[in-house]
């Protein structure tokens, strides 16, 4: 058997679906996606459409472990939050009128107005919460490019890979994945770091960025990641 090709200086290789994903820890931004209470806790838009949040929860102790490591080698950490402006100028009716949630967005709702800016509801989980210098993302649309700095941040900071943890898996995941593959950025989604409420939307959504030898992406793990980031004991030892 052939030796691995060796790798770049400060490059690090993570096991993933359709093959191994390498990383340089300098040039990698880690992107999560709309950990938001409205969308992780109860009373937020994502139960006013009917969904149980108790599954898109189950991303946030891996996404702490990730989020953890990342910042103790010094990876460029980016989130994202869904909203809008207060007078909702930027929601396009197509987003404002569709399905019947019991609650639409920009209505009052128990955690101020629904996925509005600046409201309790549209702000990231405790459990994630943005360290001071972490760049935050506002977006209007489910893509993190659309309408937003996003791009520019990442330009600036000379990324040209992402990995990408948050929810709904096969919707603002998704988008985001597609829209950063389609500006020719390599990306590696986490498979237990991403949620949808639909398990079904889960698997399948999983599926479709490594169909075809990657269509639009890889997919591992967390603990992938983490083996990858952490290779000595000291760094083992993150927050479990
Ligand atoms: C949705 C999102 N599903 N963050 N937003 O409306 O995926």
């Amino acid at each position: 058997m052939s030796a691995p090709a060796p790798l770049p200086e400060g490059a690090v290789r993570v096991p993933a679906e359709p093959g191994e994903f390498t990383l340089d820890v300098a040039t990698t931004a880690l992107v999560i996606i709309d950990m938001q209470r409205d969308f992780c806790e109860p009373g937020g838009f994502g139960e006013t459409l009917g969904n149980d949040v108790s599954r898109l929860r189950t991303t946030i102790p891996p996404l702490q472990r990730v989020l953890a490591a990342a910042r103790a080698v010094g990876m460029t950490v980016i989130h994202t939050r869904e909203g809008h402006l207060p007078d909702l100028s930027d929601c396009p009716a197509a987003k404002l009128h569709r399905g019947s949630p019991s609650l639409r967005i920009g209505d009052p709702g128990p955690m101020g107005r629904i996925l509005v800016r600046g409201e309790y509801g549209q702000g990231i989980v405790d459990e994630l919460t943005p360290a001071p210098g972490e760049v935050v993302i506002d977006k209007p649309g489910k893509g993190a490019f659309h309408a937003t700095s996003f791009g520019d941040e990442l330009a600036a900071r000379g990324i040209t890979r992402l990995v990408v943890g948050g929810v709904t898996t096969e919707v603002c995941v998704h988008t985001t994945v597609r829209e950063a593959n389609d500006r020719g950025y390599e990306c590696l989604v986490l498979a237990d770091g991403v949620g949808s409420y639909f398990p079904e939307f889960q698997r399948v959504g999983l599926e479709m960025i490594t169909a075809q030898g990657g269509i639009f992406g890889w997919v591992a793990p967390s603990t992938a990641l983490l083996s990858a980031l952490a290779p000595t004991p000291a760094l083992e030892g993150t927050p479990s």
